[in-house]
């Protein structure tokens, strides 16, 4: 019933307002149950080379457009993708495999997003500033910056499009979007939308393909000023190497590896329930996925026993069926690599207390599963308490105080999201000081962010820039100072100070 909803079998670059085949093409398959889905273009750098043209000749108009004319845009496809929200969710699910409530939520979030982004269109705020010398007014305004590339990854694919295309669009750039190979409907849907919400053709262009194609040539791209990533870290390293040697602004979120801390105060049912919720919804195939456990050591058996029992409850398969709360991997290379991490972690001496091995009988024979996961006795500097394994894999660190949860959380490469569970009032707000991360939960797992907050992270997690909340909007505005005279007079700064 889902496939149904797809209107073709092969999707079309959206380039200058005209959807384009290309002649080469890949087939998308549901990891569900390993059908193909729909076929998606692999397109070369001469598509590349189109989409700048034609987004370089709207982003002039599209800039003298008054902001709020911009956001009324983004208010009217935020209202088409609320009518259309089952719609989306559903082939969300057929694509990537999250479970149709998680496919749900990731929807609202592109919808939280136009909303939000279309208010901007009102404020785009600068600063009044008093000048220094007499009869003279300064200020600082936001211009947007030109062309810019986004590069999103295939595991919130709707979502993480609309933090970074909405604020694009809404401060006056023109975009060329790069989504994953591995989830192109719901580009293909965003820019349908986009365009009959009324979006001047060429300010949003689509160009599907590989990394290694279409990735490579927009970041060498001369007419486009930004490149917006969120991926893997050797890729964000290569892009910001590129971006580096030609001056160009990149803005890079690269995943976690994410701890809940749970003290001996903490209340156990709703950190069991919460790491649960973390670690293995969307497969734990989330940036911000909790995939560490720190706990005190005197109540690390009780919490243990109460994992299982969730653990235990939880219902896996194809995400379609209602009732699935745990749905597949995205690929083989993603099953290859938490299969390894299998391995790693008992070589390293850690207790398997449950999962370890993929689900690949009965129900399960098609489609591309793996039972949720859960390591103990795991120390601080072991590789499954190190590496981001993006899969349903939890290492659990028994700790002796605070202190030392502390500096367990902060003694891993990245910095994007942490959670602590205590009802001390000091420990929260040492907590919230203290955990070297962008975003900081507490009595609340390490997933669902809020889109009018900034997101991103400290150390291997980015490079300093945010996705969504207003922060966004540094990412696509340049800030231009401006000083009006109307004294009559030659005033010079710091040299007339009377
Ligand atoms: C991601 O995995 O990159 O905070 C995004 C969350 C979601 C977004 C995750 N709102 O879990």
């Amino acid at each position: 019933m889902t496939q149904s909803l797809l209107t073709s079998e092969k999707l079309t670059n959206f380039i200058g307002g005209e959807w384009l085949e290309t002649s080469d093409t890949a087939a998308v398959t549901n990891p569900a149950n390993g059908e193909t889905v729909v076929r998606v273009p692999l397109s070369d750098h001469t598509a590349i080379d189109k989409a700048a043209a034609a987004a370089k000749k709207a982003q002039k108009k599209w800039a003298l457009t008054p902001a709020p004319q911009r956001a009324e845009v983004l208010f009217t496809a935020g209202q088409m993708m609320k009518d259309r929200k089952e719609r989306l969710a559903r082939l969300l699910t057929l694509e990537n495999g999250k479970v149709l409530e998680e496919a749900r939520g990731e929807v609202q979030e592109g919808i939280d997003m136009a909303f939000y982004m279309a208010g901007e269109g009102r404020r785009l705020f600068g600063h009044t500033t008093p000048a220094e010398l007499p009869n003279k007014f300064s200020m600082s305004e936001r211009f947007p910056v030109g062309v810019v590339g986004i590069i999103t990854p295939w595991n919130f694919p709707i979502a993480i499009a609309t933090w970074k295309s909405f604020p694009a669009i809404v401060s006056g750039n023109a975009v060329i979007w790069k989504p994953a190979t591995e989830t192109p409907i719901m580009a293909a849907e965003l820019a349908s939308i986009l365009e009959e919400a009324g979006l001047p053709k060429g300010v949003l262009n689509v160009v599907y393909g590989r990394g290694s194609a279409v990735g490579d040539a927009l970041v060498h791209h001369a007419d486009l000023q930004v490149i917006s990533f969120t991926g893997s870290g050797d890729t964000g390293r290569q892009i910001a190497s590129e971006c580096g040697k030609q001056l160009k602004k990149v803005s890079l979120e690269m995943g976690g590896k994410n701890a809940i801390t749970v003290m001996d105060d903490a209340d156990l049912d709703l950190a069991a329930e919460s790491i649960v919720w973390s670690a293995y919804g969307t497969s734990g195939q989330r940036c911000t996925a909790a995939s560490r456990v720190i706990v005190h050591e005197d109540v690390k058996e009780k919490l243990e026993e109460r994992l299982l029992q969730e653990i235990d409850k939880l219902s896996i398969g194809d995400g379609l069926e209602e009732a699935n709360q745990v749905g597949p991997i995205i690929n083989q290379a993603g099953m290859d690599k938490i299969t390894r991490y299998m391995q790693i972690g008992k070589d390293e001496g850690a207790k398997l207390l449950a999962g370890g091995y993929a689900l690949d009988e009965g129900k399960y024979a098609e489609g591309l599963y793996f039972a949720p996961t859960l390591f103990t006795d795991c120390t601080a500097d072991m590789r499954i308490s190190q590496e981001e394994i993006f899969g349903p894999v939890v290492s659990l660190i028994p700790v002796a105080s605070f202190d030392e949860a502390i500096n367990v959380n902060n003694g891993v490469p990245y910095g994007l999201s942490s959670s602590i569970f205590t009802t001390d009032a000091n420990r929260v707000f040492q907590a919230q000081r203290d955990l070297d991360t962008g975003i900081v939960y507490v009595n609340a797992g390490t997933t669902g962010a809020e889109i009018h907050l900034p997101f991103g992270g400290t150390k291997g997690t980015g490079n300093g820039h945010r996705d969504s909340g207003v922060q966004a909007l540094d990412v696509f505005t340049e800030w231009k100072a401006v000083y009006i005279d109307f004294s009559g007079k030659l005033q010079r700064a710091q040299i007339d100070t009377e």
